[in-house]
């Protein structure tokens, strides 16, 4: 129940047009809590893992069909359909919604009605937004209590404010035949129906933090972003803040929760955020960014004591696994996890290696970012952090440089623009082909991608204050397809480098791309590479860039007119300074 007549007629009409048995408004408490994970236990939508070692930890296992997003079912529902761009899916929204509607009709006979009041962001922010999810999943409940800030606080702010994007989830049948992620960012509206899988069914996350707040973000003046948020401190206690963008599975939770080597005696990276920024221009001419979420959706394959040793320490208490294998002593496992063995898959079935793995490599955990060792208090700050550089960077094997600085604000939206990637498995298709996602905005940009690129383009205007835009690649392969970068603690040493330039310290030199490392710059003790290995990661090989920066100039020409001739202008002076 609540006063605010228009989110009370909204639920009503659902409950109406769903025929749910009953409606569950949710209050976010611990015993509310503790009752759904009870009622899930019984009705095996969760299994207990071994409550000695894991302690309130519980394992889902999702519909094998329903493992990942579906970038092809996912529309972006605009009145006219070239501001939706041909990033998106598009469907004239009076279809979409009797295509929808007609999918939730009765859809919910037999069920509960959750509605999930949350708050994107510190619940005291200006810069948050809040929303409303109702669902008749209980494991979506669950989720979103870990991932944002939900229950009561949030309906308090929703009631004070009167404004809200309204998302209508329905698990429906699972079936991939019957399956649409639709949203409506004219309207702040999402729909959602026929799957249970994280990004297509926790709407606080994609849909409503990326897909219509970068619609929102834009009409209002700031940004909205699928970036992770570190703070670097210096053994003087000096912090500076990052937000970096790498497309899905590329190791951001990994690069938020860094710990920094032996070699960096002193020094600390705190976690803000590993998935998605929100920043604003502040007074001061400085972006100033939150952390919309509260929790980590985060991959779990690869995650181990030397990846990620701060993830492994937050994972033993109160995280919900999704999609992963079981020990013999029920406790969870995954690939690269330990040296324990599996004896039940992602499915429930024995452990057979010639079957597959035992997690499905987009399995999951959901986990409350305060579990995690190196969480930031900064992250609760209501006026968020001031962003001192903002990194891009892909999974390229070859031609790109481990590390490149922008040589202005315009030339730093080209380096985002221009993104690319290997394809990974947090998304239905082809894994490891290179495509185009500039921003790793791809699957979630609410808007054309020409717009956006002028929307970025448009806070150039007072470039002293901004932050410098650097790209990043840690994934360069030689000859016998090994990685040339250590990577993990060890990027520590790239964003050092980024910090000093930040501070106009560390030398650079200028190439037609960007500014790489002065090889003296870099701080490499210890590592033991050699000169070779790094002069390879350094180099700017001018007929590859050539070619590259053809095919960047025929992507970002396939957005029509609508492309900022002072993109195009970057991409031009870049293929004439390699020439
Ligand atoms: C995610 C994704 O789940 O990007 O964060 O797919
Ligand atoms: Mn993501």
């Amino acid at each position: 129940m609540t006063r605010l007549a228009q989110l009370q007629s909204w639920v009503d009409q659902v409950a109406a047009l769903t025929q749910c048995d009953s409606v569950h408004w949710c209050t976010g408490t611990e015993e509310e809590n503790r009752e759904l994970i009870q009622q899930q236990l019984k009705t095996g939508g969760l299994i207990e893992l071994n409550q000695e070692t894991h302690p309130g930890c519980y394992l889902h296992r999702s519909d094998p069909a329903d493992v990942a997003r579906v970038e092809q079912l996912t529309f972006v529902c605009t009145s006219n359909k070239e501001d939706a761009g041909r990033n998106n899916n598009w469907m004239e929204p009076s279809a979409a919604r009797a295509r929808m509607n007609e999918l939730f009709s009765g859809c919910m006979q037999g069920r509960t009605l959750y509605v999930i009041p949350y708050c994107m962001g510190p619940i005291d922010s200006p810069l948050s937004r809040c929303g409303v999810e109702i669902t008749d999943s209980p494991y979506v409940v669950v989720n979103m209590r870990l991932m944002t800030r939900m229950g009561n606080p949030a309906l308090r702010r929703i009631e004070k404010e009167g404004r809200f994007v309204r998302g209508l989830h329905s698990i429906g049948t699972l079936d991939p035949e019957r399956r649409f992620i639709m949203h409506f960012p004219e309207s702040l509206e999402i729909q959602s129906f026929g799957s249970g899988y994280g990004g297509n069914a926790l709407l606080g996350k994609k849909c409503h933090a990326l897909r219509i707040a970068s619609h929102q973000a834009r009409s209002e003046g700031w940004l909205a972003e699928h970036m992770l948020i570190l703070g670097v401190e210096n053994p003087q206690g000096e912090v500076h803040y990052i937000a970096a963008a790498f497309p899905s599975a590329c190791g951001k939770t990994n690069l938020a929760m860094l710990i920094p080597p032996a070699s960096y005696p002193g020094w600390k990276v705190w976690t803000i955020g590993d998935d998605i920024c929100w920043m604003r221009l502040g007074d001061d001419g400085r972006f100033w960014a939150i952390n919309p979420e509260a929790g980590f959706f985060g991959v779990a394959p690869g995650t181990s004591q030397e990846t990620n040793a701060n993830a492994m320490a937050m994972l033993h208490k109160d995280t919900i696994f999704t999609n992963v294998g079981l020990t013999a002593d029920n406790q969870p496992w995954w690939e690269g996890k330990d040296s324990n063995r599996p004896v039940t898959d992602w499915q429930g079935r024995p452990y057979d290696p010639s079957k597959g793995p035992a997690a499905h490599p987009n399995s999951r955990f959901t986990v409350s970012s305060s579990r995690c060792p190196s969480y930031s208090e900064k992250a609760e700050a209501s006026e968020g952090v001031p962003i001192s550089a903002i990194i891009f960077g892909g999974r390229r094997e070859r031609l790109v440089p481990l590390v490149l600085e922008s040589k202005s604000w315009g030339h730093g939206v080209l380096l985002g623009a221009a993104m690319a990637s290997e394809t990974t498995a947090a998304a239905t298709g082809a894994v490891g082909t290179v495509r185009r996602d500039p921003m790793a905005m791809l699957p979630f940009c609410g808007y054309n991608f020409a717009d956006y690129w002028t929307h970025w383009l448009s806070f150039g205007q007072r470039p002293d204050q901004l932050p410098k835009i650097f790209h990043v690649n840690w994934f360069r392969k030689d000859t016998d397809h090994s990685f040339m970068w250590p990577g993990f603690g060890e990027n520590m040493r790239v964003l050092d480098w980024i910090i000093q330039r930040c501070s106009g310290k560390a030398a650079a030199v200028e190439t037609a791309i960007g500014m790489v490392p002065d090889q003296s710059s870099l701080n490499l003790e210890g590592l033991g590479i050699p000169t070779a290995t790094l002069q390879a990661l350094l180099e700017v090989n001018t007929k590859d860039w050539l070619a590259e920066m053809a095919n960047i100039s025929d992507y970002l020409d396939s957005y029509g007119s609508r492309t900022p001739a002072a993109l195009m202008e970057q991409c031009h002076r870049v293929t004439a300074d390699l020439s």
